[in-house]
């Protein structure tokens, strides 16, 4: 499992981080989750419209499938991985790891570069955050 194109978006409290995953195996994976050494928590998200019409980010639920031979894009306000409680800002020019954990309990190791980026402010639901 790849990561590519990868990028954190620079900031503090949370960020989240964005690119093309490629599995080039023959079974499809799920990314369920991980950790990085800059945040508390590490979570796959996903974007759902409110009945306000709004969108709110939530944990995807089952985590982030990638089909064997495929890939699954991650971008603003669509799935994204979540750095949750980071431990200092992300700024622009640095770098970050993470470790995403698999349904099969397997461990991918990404890192990744920070970026500022403007657009797609994202509203987190936290009541959907467990
Ligand atoms: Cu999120």
């Amino acid at each position: 499992m790849t990561l590519q194109s990868g990028w954190a978006k620079a900031g503090s409290g949370m960020t989240a981080v964005f690119g093309t995953v490629v599995n080039p195996g023959a079974k499809d994976v799920t990314l369920l989750g991980g950790s990085s050494p800059a945040a508390a928590d590490v979570q796959i998200h996903s974007m759902v419209k409110q009945p306000d019409g709004s969108m709110k980010m939530t944990q995807k639920q089952g985590g982030l499938t990638v089909p064997a031979g495929g890939s699954a894009e991650l971008t603003p306000g669509a799935d994204h991985i979540m750095l949750v409680n980071l431990h200092s800002a992300l700024v622009n020019g640095g770098d970050v790891s993470l470790v995403l954990r698999t349904a099969d309990g397997a461990n991918v190791e990404w890192t990744v570069p920070v970026r500022s980026f403007a657009g797609a402010e994202e509203t987190y639901a936290p009541e959907d955050h467990r």
